[in-house]
């Protein structure tokens, strides 16, 4: 395999060998039975948009064991066909907060009897994990039934995020917590989030700030907010129904991955010989829908508020990744942002979290200015797909060279790629992974 060294590093060189070798050891260490956890002591539980990223790593190598992960995941799901944001190990309540014993879920109607979930969700890359994972091993996947057995679980968890979750009636999923979108402090929420009490009746322990640096962690403050929301949440049963719950926002990447997920069902549907249209069709709605997300003066797309109708003026990450959808009209104008001052500016190893023109940009901080692996590895995606593969290649280099140099970090800063957060992450361990194979066709 060839060296993988990415151009303005001067770390040492990593092979691609090297670079799967270390990535697959994360994987096994980080392995729980029947799935794996984000990071040993930070992330404790399975995560679920975690584990579709590392699903699709871990069919590189195994896709039985991807086909685990998934179906592990699944064993959470809840009767309206929501996927949990999380599916608790009951011997690690301790560990991370808020825990099982927070959400006390069985109690909740409709939530599983078998297992602990929150009630919240995260971003829906699930389907389009599942038919990568089947891409990678088509007669595996054939020989277990995989896509079977999930086409019916994707099907019904859809239905709730274009159902339930429909709540601005833009045919947008609404997120009800900044968890849900994946980028939880993102400056995305800042202005909402002025607006939540900080005061929730749980006692605040936290299990994180022994894992990682409390100056990249959220505050204390926030912690206090996001329980509030997770309180009152749970405290209506998770039944979304709550009319004057105040965190209601239409998030550009969690449509995105909705929509190019959608996609993927249509090409699960057709491998199993079944109609796909009706996934087609939602697709090209949601991809409409979020027209009204485009903020020209940014260049990308931004979150908008639906308790005021208000859409966020600030330039995230969340807002490049509707490049992974076809056909809308902005690719060069999101190409343009991507490349200029507010993320690449010609120097960037990897994607910015946050506007890097912006006067609280910081590269150190969780989601308001580092590097994430997923997100640029959905953006190399996205290059790949509309015909930018030098900088594709560049992206996906630096994925598996910065990810094996130092130990497999949470986040990166963006321009020297010195690590931050947690180590052995095992998205960022998956996806460095994946990018020592050939890309698969979607
Ligand atoms: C809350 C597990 C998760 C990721 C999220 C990331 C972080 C949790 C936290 O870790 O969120 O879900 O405690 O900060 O923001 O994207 O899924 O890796």
């Amino acid at each position: 395999m060839s060296a993988a060294a990415g151009p303005g590093n001067g770390g040492t060189p990593v092979s691609a060998g090297q670079i799967a070798a270390r990535s697959t050891a994360v994987l096994e260490s980080n392995w729980r039975k029947t799935h794996t956890v984000p990071a040993a002591g930070l992330y404790p539980h399975q995560w679920s948009w975690d584990s579709s990223f590392i699903a699709v790593g871990l069919s590189r190598v195994s896709p039985r064991r991807a086909g685990q992960e998934m179906d592990a995941l699944f064993a959470g799901q809840w009767d309206d066909g929501r996927l949990p944001q999380i599916v608790f190990d009951p011997h690690r309540d301790q560990d991370y907060s808020p825990g099982a014993s927070f959400w006390q879920s069985r109690q909740i109607p409709g939530a599983p009897e078998w297992v602990e979930t929150a009630g919240l969700v995260q971003p829906p890359n699930h389907a389009w994990a599942v038919w990568k994972i089947h891409q990678a091993d088509p007669a595996e996947s054939r020989r277990r039934s995989f896509l079977e057995r999930n086409y019916p679980k994707l099907v019904r968890w859809h239905a709730y995020l274009s159902g339930r979750r429909n709540r601005g009636g833009s045919g947008l999923a609404s997120i009800v917590h900044p968890w849900e979108s994946g980028t939880d402090n993102s400056p995305l929420w800042d202005t909402v989030m002025t607006r939540i009490p900080a005061d929730c009746k749980t006692e605040l322990n936290r299990p994180d700030l022994q894992h990682a640096d409390p100056g990249e962690r959220p505050s204390q403050k926030e912690y206090g907010k996001y329980f509030w929301m997770a309180e009152r949440y749970r405290d209506h049963h998770c039944d979304d129904a709550d009319a004057h719950y105040p965190f209601l926002m239409e998030d550009p990447l969690f449509n995105t991955l909705l929509a190019v997920s959608e996609l993927a069902l249509a090409d699960i549907a057709a491998e199993l010989g079944l109609p796909g249209t009706a996934h087609r069709t939602r697709a090209k709605l949601i991809t409409a829908a979020l027209e009204e997300l485009y903020v020209p003066e940014l260049g990308c797309y931004s979150a908008r508020d639906i308790t005021d109708g208000s859409v966020v003026h600030k330039a995230t990450i969340n807002g490049l990744i509707p490049l992974l959808l076809s056909g809308h009209t902005h690719t060069d104008d999101l190409l343009a942002t991507l490349n200029g001052p507010r993320f690449m500016a010609g120097k960037a190893l990897l994607v910015p979290s946050y506007d890097a023109t912006a006067d609280d940009h910081n590269p150190a901080l969780y989601w308001r200015g580092p590097a994430w692996f997923n997100m640029s590895w959905m953006v190399a995606e996205a290059l790949e797909r509309v015909g930018r593969r030098e900088q594709s290649n560049y992206l996906r280099g630096n994925i598996g060279r910065l990810a094996a140099e130092h130990d497999f970090p949470e986040y990166v800063d963006p321009w020297t790629g010195a690590a931050h957060g947690t180590r052995s992450f095992s998205w960022t361990a998956a996806l460095a992974l994946e990018t020592t194979y050939p890309r698969s066709a979607s």
